[in-house]
């Protein structure tokens, strides 16, 4: 099987989840190519002598030399088992995309790093300072080399004025190592087969360093590779942790939450119950079934007492239920259920109906276990679809699908981790 087709879909599963980790599993990506060349490649700014730097290091003109910009994509050339990779040069008026491919050359592909810097522009700029010390830092992570080189050593007027200038880079960058080199010396060196200037242009001695550097490579992989796995590691399991939690932390208040709802609701009712017991425990024949003739029309029988009291014992059993419905957030009907006439859209009218109540209706629904029970239904039932309830599921469903994300993404990476040491 292609080791990409391996590689992208488990990198996919972890990008998913931690999506900040692009470039570490595009450098894990590259690292995953096992066999391939050591990768060396020049970092700087334009016109310090980069290109000119590799043709001599690889010994042909193959990377483009002006004065000026002139390499604007990455060229690269395989020669004494390594690639060589030419980048754009680094510069504050840069166009982006020149940059994009230079930083792709310095993160993406690089195992060693030549940092050049031509000597007669002196100190370091303040651009130079900063991503020397960030490559300096990435050396001490990932143990990619940075090997400072100072081009265009044959334009110092003397070895003080060379010196003067080291020191001052020195001072920039502490314990920084830098390697003279001039090209034009190198250059001229093979072309009269004079070994002197040969060895005064640097150039063999960088060589000679490259050769021990490069034996170093395999190893610096081998370390960066379980680095990069470490940390993207530690960020999911630190995520996978953070989602534990907040499903735990949701799931709790959901139990809480309904546990309030319903045992208050149950002591509502309790009290319910107590309030309609002289009501409905009526001995004897029931005056509010005695229906009213016409002549009753404008006197106030006991019929008609007694049906207003059983109305009233009914309206503040419904407005004690409403008060604990507000209380948690159930009041209108789902979505679905709702009807053109807004006011009849209430759990209130869809649990309890309008209609008035005659005492036997009071004892069936509020004062027998059966009627008790079917109302805590019904009100549950609504409940769970109060827009609270269905916010918090929704939640809850999110945390969980987060938390399956991750765990399908640290299987991924475990995978990959197995793949890159397999
Ligand atoms: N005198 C001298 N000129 C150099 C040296 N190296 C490069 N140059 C010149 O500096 C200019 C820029 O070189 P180049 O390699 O294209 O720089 P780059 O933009 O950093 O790749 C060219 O004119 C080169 O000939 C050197 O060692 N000595
Ligand atoms: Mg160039």
């Amino acid at each position: 099987m292609n080791p990409q087709d391996f590689f992208d879909p488990l990198a996919s599963e972890v990008l998913a989840v931690a999506p900040t980790r692009a470039h570490d599993l595009a450098r894990l990506r590259v690292l995953a190519q096992r066999h391939a060349a050591p990768t060396v490649t020049v970092v700087g700014k334009y016109n310090h002598g980069k290109s000119r730097l590799l043709n001599e290091l690889v010994g042909r003109d193959v990377f483009a030399v002006a004065d000026r910009r002139q390499t604007v994509t990455l060229s690269e050339h395989h020669h004494a088992e390594l690639r060589w990779l030419d980048a754009p040069g680094l510069d504050a008026d840069v166009a982006e995309q020149d940059d994009g491919h230079a930083q792709q050359a310095i993160w993406l592909h690089a195992d060693i790093r030549l940092f050049v810097h031509a000597a007669k522009e002196g100190e370091l700029d303040a651009a130079e300072r900063k991503l020397l010390q960030t490559l300096r830092e990435d050396q001490l992570r990932t143990r990619r080399q940075t090997l400072f080189v100072l081009t265009q050593v044959d334009q110092m007027s003397d070895e003080e004025q060379l010196a003067k200038v080291s020191a001052a880079i020195e001072a920039q960058a502490h314990g920084l190592a830098l390697h003279p080199v001039s090209a034009t010396r190198h250059r001229n060196g093979v072309e009269g087969g004079k070994q002197l200037l040969l060895n005064k242009s640097g150039i063999p001695a960088l060589q000679a360093l490259l050769r021990e550097v490069v034996q170093q490579v395999p190893a610096a992989r081998q370390h960066e590779q379980a680095v990069l796995f470490a940390d993207i590691g530690e960020q999911l399991q630190q995520q996978q942790a953070a989602a534990q939690a907040q499903w735990q932390a949701l799931q709790q208040r959901q139990q809480q939450q309904r546990q309030q709802f319903e045992q208050g609701l149950q002591s509502v009712l309790e009290s319910i119950h107590q309030d309609l017991l002289p009501i409905v425990e009526l001995q004897g024949e029931d005056p509010a079934l005695t229906p009213d003739t016409a002549a009753d029309e404008f006197r106030l029988t006991a019929g008609k007492r007694e049906r207003a009291r059983i109305h009233v014992a009914y309206s503040r059993a419904c407005i004690a239920i409403r008060a604990h419905l507000i209380q948690h957030g159930v009041e209108g009907l789902p979505a679905d259920q709702r009807t053109s006439v807004a006011s009849l859209d209430t759990v209130m009218v869809a649990v309890m109906g309008i209609s008035v109540k005659y005492r036997a209706d009071l004892r069936r629904r509020f004062c027998e276990p059966a009627g008790q029970a079917q109302l805590m239904q019904s009100f549950l039932h609504y409940y769970e679809l109060s827009e609270d309830q269905q916010a918090l599921q929704q939640a809850l469903a999110q945390a969980q699908s987060e938390q399956q994300a991750n765990t399908r993404a640290l299987e991924a990476l475990q995978r990959l981790r197995q793949g890159a040491s397999a």
